[in-house]
């Protein structure tokens, strides 16, 4: 049963004979389906965040007929589709929480949250569109560019009192490559460290120090750093972000 109003969020694990994509789809979800592009992979957890539009049983149909996703189409030789671990749990939001990254949780839009693309302002420099899709963020890189700063995803104005401090979050890609996480104030970074993300969804979690009591600018640099020998993967690619945390380290 869904709740009309209540966040969801459903995983389960898929993996094919043949990479092909499949179509979910669902009742009492304001987009009725959803694609997902499966491999021969059985680790990879697929998830999906929504905010129920009825209240009601939730159906839930896997559907693995012949399924069109962005061109990829269903291969025609015999194959063999697995499911596991489906889970579906309500996403409860604490009534007090300690978090001061507000808005992290994507569940309708980017609100709170800004971007700088640098090839705006300079030609050929980092660009990418960014969007809440399905709750989590969606980074679509046009541009790599050849610094980290070049594609911004911010928020400034968090408050922190001095010392260490746990970043954590959910991220993946159409491709792997690095992406920089950085803390400044008044444009001067004061800790920074660069996590390798992957297809797979993983939750990264890095420590970030904070010198002194002050208002600080959380940044996720999504552009490629060249001098750095990051990969160069074809544009355009998607990374997805979601589930920002900063908590005091222990
Ligand atoms: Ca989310």
């Amino acid at each position: 049963m869904v709740e009309a109003g209540k966040t969801y969020e459903l995983t389960f694990r898929a993996w094919s004979t043949v990479n092909r994509p499949i179509r979910l789809e669902y009742t009492g979800r304001p987009t009725p389906e959803r694609k997902f592009d499966i491999t021969a992979d059985s680790a990879v957890v697929y998830r999906d965040q929504f905010v129920a539009s009825e209240s009601g049983a939730l159906k839930l149909n896997f559907c693995i007929g012949n399924v069109d996703f962005n061109g990829r189409t269903t291969p025609t030789v015999t194959q063999t589709v697995y499911f596991d671990d489906v889970v579906l749990r309500e996403v409860v939001e604490p009534a007090v929480d300690n978090n001061p990254i507000t808005d992290a949780r994507f569940t309708n839009d980017l609100s709170g949250w800004r971007v700088h693309n640098q090839g705006d302002f300079q030609p050929g420099a980092g660009k990418a569109l960014f969007v809440a899709e399905n709750g989590e963020v969606k980074a679509t890189v046009i541009q790599p560019g050849w610094e980290a700063w070049h594609i911004q995803f911010y928020k400034d104005g968090v408050q922190l009192t001095a010392g260490t401090y746990r970043l954590t979050f959910d991220m993946r890609g159409d491709v792997e490559r690095p992406v920089l996480v950085e803390l400044s104030q008044n444009n001067v970074p004061v800790d920074s460290k660069t996590v390798n993300v992957l297809t797979t969804a993983q939750t990264f979690e890095v420590l970030l120090n904070v010198p002194t009591d002050g208002v600080y600018k959380l940044m996720f640099g999504f552009g490629r750093k060249a001098a750095a020998g990051d990969p160069n993967p074809q544009t355009p690619y998607n990374l997805y972000l979601d589930n920002v945390r900063l908590v005091p380290a222990p």
